[in-house]
C-alpha cells in the first residue's frame, strides 16, 4: 500500500507575523504543496492559483453556507445573523445574488459616474493644495465613505461607522485571536447603526439602499431579508475600497515609472487598478467548506473541511503568473482572483472598479508624482491587506 505524503505547516496565517509580511510564507506554503494542513488550526489550506481557482469554481463541492471565515456555522453560533449572500448556497445565494446584480445594473452603476468623478476631483484638488498628506485618512477613506455612502442614499452624520463596521466583518473571518477580539470589543453602537441604517425609513428615496429594498420586494423577500442584503453592500463596500485605494497609492509611490506609464495613457486606470487588486489584494483570504471528499492536486480532502483560500498568494503563484512580484500596469491581468471568482465572484466589483478607475484618472490627470513622506503603518486585519497611515507627497 503506498502512502501519500502530504505537507504539512505549523504557520499561522493569522498571526501579526504573517499578516504583516504574507508574502515569503506565502511562497513556502505553495511550494509545500497544492494542498497543506496547517496543524495550528486542524484545517487545510490552498495557496496555489489553480486549486484556489478550482475551489472558486465548484461551489458545490467547496460550499458556503458553513460560513467563509474559520467557524464552522454547522457547529459554532455564528457572530450575527449569517449574510443571505456570501454565507449562502444556491438555491437561496442565487436569489439573493439576482436581487443585488439586478440592483447594480449598467445603467445604474454607469448613472454613479459624475458623483464619483466630483467627489474624486474635489478630493484630489485638496490633496494637491495640501501637498502632503495621509494617503489613507485623507483621501481613501474620505472617498470611500462619500462616494459609497452618498450612492447608498446614507445620512451624512455618522458615516464613520461603516469603516468600523467593515473592519469589524472582515477580522471576523479568522480565528478568535486578538484582532477579532479588539475588531468585536464595543462594537454594539456600531453594529446598532448599521441595522437601523439598514432599514428603509433612514435611506433616500433615489439611492442604492432604496434601490435594493425596491427590487428584493419585487422578488418577494420579505422587509428583513432586504434589510440582510443591504447589510452585505454596507458590509463589503467600505473596507475593500479604502484598501483598494489606499494600495493603489502604495504601489504607485513604490512605482513611479508605472505612475508615468499610466499618466501618458489614462485609459490604463482600469487595468490598473485590476492589477493592484492582483498584486497587493485588499481581500486576502476566505474559506469553503467541503460538502464531499475531495481530490485536491492528488490529496485527498475529506468532507466537512474547512478549507483557507489564500486569494493574495494565488494572485502571486509564478505557476500562473510572469514575474508575480512586479508590479505592471499593462500586465494582462485577467483571470486575478482578487475579486474571488465563480458564483461568489464580487458583485460589486462592477461599482469598486468605477470608483477605482475614476479615482486614479482623476490623479493621474493632476498629480505629477507621488513619493513616499514615512513610513506607512501596516493595517493588522484577519482578512484585509491594507495600511492605517500612508504618509505621502504629491507633485504636481
Ligand atoms: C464579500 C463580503 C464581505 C463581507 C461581508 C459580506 C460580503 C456580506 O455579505 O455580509
Amino acid at each position: 500500500m503506498s502512502t501519500v505524503q502530504i505537507a504539512s505547516s505549523d504557520l499561522d496565517p493569522f498571526s501579526d507575523e504573517f499578516l504583516a509580511e504574507p508574502y515569503e510564507p506565502h511562497r513556502h506554503l505553495r511550494d509545500a504543496g497544492p494542498v497543506v494542513w496547517l496543524e495550528k488550526y486542524g484545517l487545510w489550506a490552498m495557496a496555489r492559483y489553480a486549486e484556489v481557482r478550482a475551489a472558486l469554481s465548484d461551489a458545490e463541492t467547496y460550499c458556503s453556507s458553513a460560513g467563509v471565515g474559520i467557524s464552522d456555522f454547522r457547529r459554532e453560533k455564528p457572530w450575527r445573523v449569517p449574510s443571505l449572500l456570501l454565507e449562502a448556497d444556491p438555491p437561496e445565494h442565487t436569489r439573493a445574488r439576482a436581487v443585488i446584480s439586478k440592483a447594480l445594473s449598467p445603467a445604474t452603476v454607469r448613472g454613479l459616474r459624475d458623483n464619483f468623478r466630483a467627489t474624486a476631483d474635489k478630493l484630489v484638488d485638496e490633496v494637491v493644495a495640501a501637498g502632503e498628506l495621509d494617503a489613507i485618512a485623507d483621501f481613501a477613506t474620505r472617498f470611500a465613505l462619500t462616494a459609497f455612502a452618498d450612492a447608498v442614499g446614507l445620512p451624512a452624520a455618522e458615516r464613520e461607522n461603516l469603516h468600523s463596521y467593515g473592519n469589524m466583518v472582515f477580522n471576523t473571518f479568522g480565528p478568535r485571536n486578538h484582532l477579532f477580539e479588539e475588531a468585536v470589543a464595543g462594537a454594539g453602537p456600531v453594529r446598532e447603526w448599521i441595522d437601523a441604517h439598514c432599514q428603509p425609513d433612514l435611506l433616500a428615496p433615489d439611492g442604492l439602499g432604496m434601490r435594493i429594498h425596491r427590487i428584493a420586494a419585487e422578488h418577494g423577500l420579505s422587509t428583513s431579508d432586504s434589510a440582510l442584503l443591504l447589510r452585505s453592500f454596507l458590509s463589503a463596500g467600505v473596507d475593500t475600497t479604502v484598501h483598494s485605494l489606499g494600495n493603489a497609492i502604495f504601489c504607485f509611490a513604490e512605482n513611479p515609472a508605472e505612475w508615468d506609464a499610466l499618466r501618458a495613457e489614462p485609459a490604463l486606470a482600469r487595468t490598473a487598478l485590476d492589477e493592484v487588486i492582483r498584486y497587493e489584494s485588499p481581500v486576502q483570504t476566505f474559506f469553503r467548506t467541503t460538502t464531499r471528499e475531495v481530490d485536491a492536486g492528488g490529496v485527498r480532502v475529506p468532507a466537512g473541511a474547512k478549507v483557507l483560500l489564500f486569494l493574495g498568494s494565488a494572485n502571486r503563484d509564478p505557476r500562473h503568473w510572469d514575474a508575480p512580484d512586479r508590479f505592471s500596469v499593462r500586465r494582462r491581468v485577467a483571470g486575478h482572483v482578487g475579486f474571488g471568482f465563480g458564483i461568489h465572484a464580487c458583485v460589486g466589483a462592477v461599482m469598486a472598479r468605477l470608483e477605482g478607475e475614476i479615482v486614479l484618472a482623476s490623479m493621474a490627470e493632476r498629480i505629477g508624482r507621488i513619493e513616499p513622506a514615512g513610513k506607512p503603518r501596516r493595517l493588522l486585519n484577519n482578512t484585509l491587506r491594507g495600511r492605517t497611515h500612508l504618509p505621502v507627497r504629491v507633485v504636481v
